[in-house]
C-alpha cells in the first residue's frame, strides 16, 4: 500500500487506529482454549468485530513465536485472513528486525514476499545495510525505531552524540538519506513529552509516525495526536491490550468492538478539528 492509499484509507475509515494483535493464551477467554487454534479464533473474532474502526493491524511476532511452529502457523493464517477478508487493511509486522545486509535481505523476503505484510518494524542499531534491503520493495514500508515507548528508551536513544543531538535524532537524520516518506516511517512512543514529539514532527514533517504506548502504557491519544498530526495526517496510533483484552468472557469481541469504536470516534473528532476530513 502506498502513501496516497494509506491516507485515503484513513480518511475513508475516519480513523488512524492500528490494532495490535498480541494474543496471549494466559489472557484470552477460556472457552477458546478448546478450539484447535485458539489464537487464530481469538484474532479472527477481534478482527471481524473491529475492522470498521481501524486502518491497520499489527501482529507482534513475539506473541506467535513463543508457541513455536504452531504459533507461526497462527500468525500466517491471521495475516491471510486479513488479506482475504479485509484487503484494504495495512498490515504491520512488528518484528523489530535488522541484521547484516545479506541476512536482512532474508528477513525482508520472509515478511514482504512470504507473509505479504505491508510494513515491518526495524531496529536501526546495525546501520544502513541492515535497513536498505527492506527499502527495495515498492509499496512496502520500513518502520524504524526512533524513540520507543518503554522505560529503557532513555538508556541508548537519549544519549548525546558528538553532534550534540540525542541518538534518536541522529538515527532519524541519518536514515532520511536511505529512504523517503513513501517507504519509511518512524516509531515514536506516546509516553514521551510533547516537546520531544513536536521536535520530531518539525524534523520530519512529511513522514508517517507509528505511535505505540496508548492505553496500557499510559499514553494519551488526544495529547499525542494533537502534537504529532501533520498536513497529510501522518500518524498511525497503535493500541493492543486496551482493545483486545477489553473483555475476558464469551462477549470479548463485543467489548473489543466498543473500545475500538470509542478510539475511532476520538480520532474522527481530531481529524475534523484539524480539517483533515
Ligand atoms: O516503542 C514501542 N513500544 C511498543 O509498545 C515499539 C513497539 N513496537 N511497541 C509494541 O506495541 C509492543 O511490543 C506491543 O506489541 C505494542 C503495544 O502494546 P500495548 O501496550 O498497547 O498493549
Amino acid at each position: 500500500m502506498n502513501k496516497t492509499e494509506l491516507i485515503s484509507s484513513i480518511k475513508k475509515n475516519k480513523s488512524f487506529l492500528c490494532i495490535g494483535l498480541d494474543p496471549d493464551v494466559e489472557k484470552i477467554p477460556k472457552h477458546l482454549l478448546d478450539e484447535p487454534d485458539p489464537i487464530f479464533e481469538f484474532n479472527t473474532a477481534i478482527i471481524d468485530a473491529t475492522h470498521t474502526y481501524c486502518v491497520a493491524y499489527k501482529p507482534n511476532f513475539a506473541f506467535y513465536e513463543m508457541y513455536g511452529s504452531e504459533g507461526i502457523k497462527s500468525l500466517e493464517k491471521t495475516i491471510r485472513y486479513i488479506k482475504i477478508n479485509y484487503p484494504d487493511k495495512f498490515i504491520i509486522a512488528d518484528a523489530k528486525r535488522g541484521d547484516i545486509g545479506n541476512t536482512s535481505e532474508k528477513y525482508a523476503k520472509s515478511v514482504f514476499e512470504k507473509l505479504e505484510c505491508d510494513a515491518i518494524t526495524l531496529s536501526p542499531y546495525m546501520g544502513k545495510d541492515s535497513i536498505t534491503p527492506f527499502l527495495k520493495y515498492p509499496e512496502k514500508w520500513a518502520i524504524i525505531l526512533a524513540i520507543t515507548s518503554n522505560e529503557g528508551s532513555s538508556d541508548f536513544q537519549m544519549i548525546e552524540c558528538k553532534n550534540g543531538k540525542p541518538l534518536f535524532i541522529t538515527v532519524i537524520e541519518k536514515s532520511l538519506k536511505w529512504g523517503t516518506d513513501n517507504n519509511m516511517m518512524f516509531v515514536v512512543g506516546a509516553t514521551h513529552q510533547k516537546d520531544l514529539i513536536s521536535e520530531i514532527r518539525k524534523l520530519i514533517p512529511n513522514h508517517f509516525l507509528l505511535i505505540p504506548g496508548i492505553g496500557a502504557q499510559g499514553g494519551q491519544l488526544e495529547e499525542i495526536a494533537q502534537t504529532a498530526i501533520s498536513k497529510d495526517i501522518g500518524i498511525i496510533v497503535n493500541v493492543s491490550r486496551d482493545i483486545i483484552y477489553a473483555g475476558s468472557d464469551v462477549n470479548f469481541a463485543v467489548a473489543a468492538q466498543i473500545q475500538a469504536q470509542a478510539y475511532q470516534k476520538n480520532m474522527e473528532k481530531i481529524l475534523k478539528d484539524y480539517e483533515l476530513i
